[in-house]
């Protein structure tokens, strides 16, 4: 039998909940939205809690694409198919999360600099970090710092996370810190910068907290500033 047929055969409900949530890994890597909804309800289904569900199924698996993306394995369509079929399933589980209470590990605030309209990458950030559990209050593009200070004013995230693809508008991440300094909010935020054409001597000259060479540094760098952030 082929692979092809394999999958179109595989009935979901066949397989115990390791099997499952195994086979949910797989479809996750391989971008099966509609595979990673039916597998999400089914865990549901058979009594597992929301946040079991997206820890063991879909952060799991997710962690697999986020090391294959940044050992060159896996590259950006792969790693937006997959984005998209977590999407489906965290769009079951979003709601049903906010019931429980459950605690997200953080929340990030994240957009493309005034004047840059470049969001690929900052998209596979921010979906990405939503994989490895945290909200997610994405601004878009073409933020202007106003933008920036309103979203964290009323979201009051651990991350702000800024994005930019042009060197004509890197340099607005200064603009956006520098204004942080000034209205002395600059310590309640880990600041964390990505993009093409930056590099940890910008991250570090802008005063960021930290450069993200790509989505899953970014993933492990947020990771672990909250941790210390938690720690002290
Ligand atoms: Co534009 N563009 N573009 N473009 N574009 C570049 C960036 C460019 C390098 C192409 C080139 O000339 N070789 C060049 C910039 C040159 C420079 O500044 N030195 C350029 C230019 C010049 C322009 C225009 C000015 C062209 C024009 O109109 N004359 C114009 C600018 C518009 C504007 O923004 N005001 C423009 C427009 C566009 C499109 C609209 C056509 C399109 C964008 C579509 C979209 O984003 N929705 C586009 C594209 C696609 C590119 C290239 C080809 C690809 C960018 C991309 O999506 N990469 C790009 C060339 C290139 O980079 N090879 C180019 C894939 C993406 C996954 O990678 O964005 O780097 P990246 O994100 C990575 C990391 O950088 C990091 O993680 C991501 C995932 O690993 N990361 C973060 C990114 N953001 C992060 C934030 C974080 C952490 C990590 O926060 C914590």
């Amino acid at each position: 039998m082929s692979d092809d047929q394999y999958e179109e055969d595989l009935d979901l409900n066949s397989l115990n909940d390791e099997e499952l949530s195994e086979q949910m890994h797989d479809d996750l890597y391989d971008g099966m939205e509609e595979e990673i909804a039916e597998g999400t309800n089914i865990l549901l289904s058979r009594g597992w809690s929301p946040s079991r569900v997206l820890n063991d199924a879909l952060v799991a698996g997710m962690t697999i694409v986020g090391v294959d993306f940044r050992d060159g394995i896996l590259f950006v369509p792969e790693v937006l198919m997959a984005a998209n079929a977590m999407k489906a399933g965290m769009s079951i589980l979003r709601p049903l999360l906010a019931e429980t209470g459950a605690e997200p590990v953080g929340k990030a605030v994240i957009g493309t600099v005034k004047g840059d309209i470049h969001d690929i990458g900052k998209n596979l950030v921010a979906m990405m970090w939503e994989g490895a559990g945290f909200e997610v209050i994405d601004l878009g593009i073409n933020c202007p710092v106003e933008k920036y200070l309103e979203a964290l004013e009323e979201h009051k995230p651990d991350i702000l996370g800024m994005s930019a693809l042009l060197t004509t508008t890197m340099p607005y991440m200064k603009v956006v810190i520098d204004t942080l300094k000034e209205q002395g909010i600059r310590d309640d935020f880990i600041v964390l910068v990505g993009g093409a054409p930056l590099n940890e001597e910008f991250g570090d000259a802008v005063g960021a907290d930290a450069y993200c060479r790509d989505a899953a540094v970014a993933v492990e760098t947020a990771k672990k500033f909250i941790a210390e952030k938690r720690a002290a």
